[in-house]
């Protein structure tokens, strides 16, 4: 084995693969190097003067107070010790921008500034210093400057993701002061808004939940799908799947899923296993994560490419590697025809920490082969029964084996355990006949099991499963319970996590960490318009 994966303890797994070897089809990078997107420019001006008060009713404790227009910046200057935060009035994505000149004598120190961003309030009021979770503290947006030259033009080099920004000056000298001027944020996105159709829909939550969704949606679409532009700023394949259909509703930018698509089969490992996730720059690069339900997630972003673009020439040429996914997914069956289980971080699924994960990965395998038969026919290709009666003996073992008849349940792993995460799948993989299906979600909204969903990402694989168990009503009340209930806790963008039982929720250990705009919560807007909601 060239490679192994390490588990660290307190509960959080990752890989860390050694000499990952990874084989580069350079055909495919070049075709998606021509498909990269000319990004759309925007130039913003922060709206208001805030302040951050407590509020134990609010998000995380607090909430911002308008406390006076921004333009009226230019007749305020500042001096050491001196801070104040600006609030652009909505979720930005860019590079920001400011005239800073010296009030006073000429300036004989250099000028030192700490700038802080923050999608939401919590990032404004609790100082960077406290964070203590396990994923890097440098996500957390901050920059020290120290500024040689004034009066000038500052230009920050990196990508920020924000709503507020905090100006904290540390220093000028006994001599001078600081006033600002022109502070600027140049957005940048490859979501063109002009191609969204406006919805009118007559309910007004849908219609604001719609718009943000969007919103979402456009911050995260940069030179790739992005999971989220604060963080992790990447190209992850289980975000890619539910943007890529968000998208086909909305902004239309088929090229970008067709080019996500291309980067990850230009990068697959030396056994044809697509990453988890992708670095684009300094040149594409895979991560050295491998994640069961991702790889087989690149086959049904394909399947749904085609059936929306009907794209025929990129179908046959990414088909043997979406077949190949389904290939490396088999070779985990056990003799029984069910998933080997096992506790490092070998499936998603969702951030549940008590989630076992075998079951609902059995059920995205099962989806997934049901996808890629639709393919294989559309391509008369030979593998086509191969796949039927591969499925058709997983299917059965599913029944066999995962199938609790008396509990009404599907159950994951050696403990048997009965998760939303599991039943969801498996009424998506359609196991059971239509009228099953229907009775499997009613038994789990009225029973609810105690493994339940953390993420937005599951969220919107519970609303689906409602709608396809032709349960409409109660996906639009989910829907509405859910993203409606961010909505009514701040969101201008739609969030990674969110537990509405537990709003403090965040699997890397701080809510500091958290993203705030993040891909795999955009969905409604797919769901609202594909279904009709
Ligand atoms: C987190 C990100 C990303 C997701 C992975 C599995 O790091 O939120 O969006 O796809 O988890």
């Amino acid at each position: 084995m060239p490679w192994r994966k390490i588990i660290l303890t307190n509960n959080v797994k990752i890989q860390k693969i050694e000499n990952q070897a990874v084989k580069r089809i350079e055909p495919f990078i070049i075709q998606a190097e021509n498909l990269k997107p000319k990004l759309i420019k925007d130039v913003i001006a922060p709206y208001h003067f805030v302040e951050v008060v407590a509020d134990a009713e609010a998000m995380h404790g607090w909430r911002t107070k308008p406390i006076g227009p921004a333009a009226e910046i230019v007749i305020h200057n500042y001096g050491k010790g001196d801070q104040f935060i600006l609030d652009f009035g909505d979720h930005q994505v860019g590079y920001v921008k400011m005239d800073i000149r010296p009030i006073g004598s000429p300036p004989d120190a250099p000028l030192h500034l700490k700038l802080t961003f923050g999608e939401m309030p919590v990032e404004m009021a609790e100082p960077f210093e406290s964070y203590d979770g396990w994923i890097s503290s440098s996500w957390l947006q901050e920059e020290s400057i120290y500024v040689d030259v004034l009066p000038g033009r500052i230009e920050l080099p990196r990508r920020y993701s924000f709503r507020y920004i905090k100006f904290e000056v540390v220093d000028t000298s006994l001599k001078y002061r600081v006033a600002f001027d022109n502070i600027q944020c140049h957005t940048v996105t490859s979501g063109n808004k002009e191609l969204v159709k406006p919805l009118n829909h007559s309910d007004p939550i849908l219609n604001q939940i719609d718009k943000v969704s969007i919103k979402t949606l456009q911050d995260c679409m940069q030179d790739v799908f992005e999971d989220g532009p604060k963080r992790d700023r990447r190209l992850w394949l289980g975000d890619l799947r539910l943007q890529a259909l968000a998208n086909y509703e909305t902004f239309q930018n088929n090229d970008l899923v067709k080019r996500c698509l291309y980067l990850f089969a230009g990068v697959p490992n030396n056994k044809g296993e697509v990453a988890a996730n992708l670095f684009i720059k300094p040149s594409l690069i895979p991560d050295d994560t491998y994640l069961f339900d991702y790889s087989l997630l690149f086959v049904t972003t394909l399947h749904d490419y085609y059936f929306k673009v009907k794209d025929h020439e990129t179908l046959v040429e990414l088909w043997p590697i979406a077949y190949r996914q389904i290939e490396i997914a088999l070779e985990r069956l056990d003799e029984r025809n069910i998933l080997k289980d096992s506790d490092d971080w070998w499936s998603f699924i969702d951030w549940h920490e008590k989630l076992n994960k075998q079951g609902p990965s059995q059920a995205v395998l099962i989806y997934t082969i049901k996808r890629a038969i639709k393919l294989a026919e559309i391509l008369s290709s030979d593998k086509l029964s191969f796949l039927e009666k591969r499925l058709q003996d997983i299917v059965e073992a599913t029944f066999i084996h995962l199938w609790r008849k008396d509990k009404g349940f599907f159950v994951s792993g050696s403990e048997n355990q009965i998760s939303w995460a599991t039943q969801i799948w498996m009424v998506l993989a359609e196991v059971l006949d239509p009228g099953e299906n229907n009775q499997l979600m009613h038994r789990l909204l009225l029973e609810q099991p105690e493994i339940g969903l953390t993420t937005p990402y599951m969220y919107h694989y519970l609303v689906e499963a409602l709608i396809l168990v032709g349960e409409k009503d109660k996906a639009v009340n989910q829907l509405k319970a859910y993203w409606g209930e961010m909505l009514k806790d701040g969101a201008d963008t739609f969030w990674e996590l969110y537990d509405p039982n537990n709003k403090e929720f965040s699997p890397y250990g701080s809510q500091l960490i958290n993203s705030y705009c993040h891909a795999w919560s955009c969905t409604p807007t797919y769901l609202i318009r594909y279904y009709n909601l």
